[in-house]
């Protein structure tokens, strides 16, 4: 029988294996787990919630229920602020950035995050997912941090990871130095090691895109989408990002969000979405790019909810998509 390695003693060893390591990037990880077991404990209690009261209603010890996406989000910013390493957090649920106050601002990091993504799906029970991200600081390690802490390229990112909350609990991040999967072992409450060094299939046959807007995407895309439905590919959309990327990851495959005529610059959002999930895509051998052929983690970042267009998945799936660009796409 394999030895149960735990999220903790797999960060441990990963801070011995480098160098100079102050251990602050091991106990923010270890934070993140610790609030991703917090948060797994509600979202499964979610389908009671006609037994539990609905959000804005009171439960039976006098607490307001909330709604899940709003207690992740405190729940990740309460244990993130606590955690000493956090200089600042950025989340799909708050309009700015926050900072975190403590002694000296000594954290060395931000967090950037979609707390609880897919969350319209909770109702009917759909798995929905955690996304995160996380920067070193670039001010003054004296001062709180500042909007630069946080519009940085992707490849600037020293971490990615997402948390999903389905069938079964699983984290899954990167340091960029591979990608790692841990599912959360209820009976002992720890994450253990179960997916070690995940490389996806260089090709595959599912393709995950919102085939109801299909008239609105570009013609470049349109006709990719014909493509994979003449090769009779099969068509997943969960409408869960982290579910759909998720499945990509294992069984291959390629996921789209075009920019659309309602979202001419695309939908999903590029710091806290589209960013930490092209981060571990390419660690998993994956490309990820933009509708017009640009590397995600590459892309210019001017503003905390900025969104792009995204294409992403099997190396080869996404090479075939940059040909249909290329021959139909309009050359700006
Ligand atoms: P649509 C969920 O709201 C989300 O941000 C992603 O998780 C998901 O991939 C996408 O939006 C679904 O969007 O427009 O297809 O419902």
């Amino acid at each position: 029988m394999n030895k149960i390695v735990t999220l903790d003693e797999f960060i441990i060893r990963s801070e011995k294996e480098t160098p100079h390591s102050s251990g602050s990037f091991s106990r923010l990880l270890r934070d993140i787990g610790i609030a991703a077991k917090i948060v797994n404990r509600e979202v499964n209690k979610a389908g009671l919630v006609n037994i539990l009261g609905v959000e804005g209603s009171t439960n039976s010890t006098g607490d307001d229920v909330q709604k899940l996406d709003m207690f992740t989000n405190e729940k990740f910013i309460e244990t993130l602020s606590y955690s000493g390493e956090v200089c600042g957090i950025a989340s799909e649920e708050n309009q700015d950035f926050i900072p975190v106050k403590n002694a000296t601002n000594t954290g060395n990091y931000v967090v950037v995050m979609d707390p609880l993504d897919g969350s319209s799906n909770i109702d009917v029970n759909v798995s929905v997912g955690t996304i995160f991200g996380i920067y070193k600081r670039v001010s003054d390690p004296n001062k709180p941090c500042i909007i630069e802490d946080f519009l940085q390229k992707g490849s600037q990112m020293v971490a990615a990871g997402y948390i999903l909350y389905g069938t079964s609990t699983l984290l899954v991040y990167s340091t960029g130095n591979g990608l790692n999967g841990f599912t959360l072992d209820p009976s002992i409450g720890e994450f253990c090691l179960s997916h070690k060094n995940i490389q996806m299939p260089i090709a595959g046959n599912y393709y995950s895109v919102n085939q109801g807007y299909y008239l609105k995407f570009d013609l470049e895309m349109r006709r990719y989408i014909d493509h994979c439905s003449d090769l009779n590919y099969r068509l997943r959309y969960i409408g869960s990002m982290v579910s759909d990327i998720h499945r990509i990851m294992f069984q291959g495959g390629i996921f789209l969000y075009p920019n659309t005529r309602k979202y001419p610059k695309g939908k999903l959002r590029l710091l806290y979405e589209c960013y930490p999930m092209s981060f571990l895509i390419e660690q998993a051998g994956g490309t990820a790019l933009t509708c017009k052929l640009e590397r995600v983690l590459d892309l210019e970042i001017k503003s905390l909810h900025q969104t792009s267009s995204i294409v992403m998945g099997s190396r080869d799936m996404v090479r075939d998509m940059k040909e249909f660009v290329e021959k139909y796409g309009v050359v700006v």
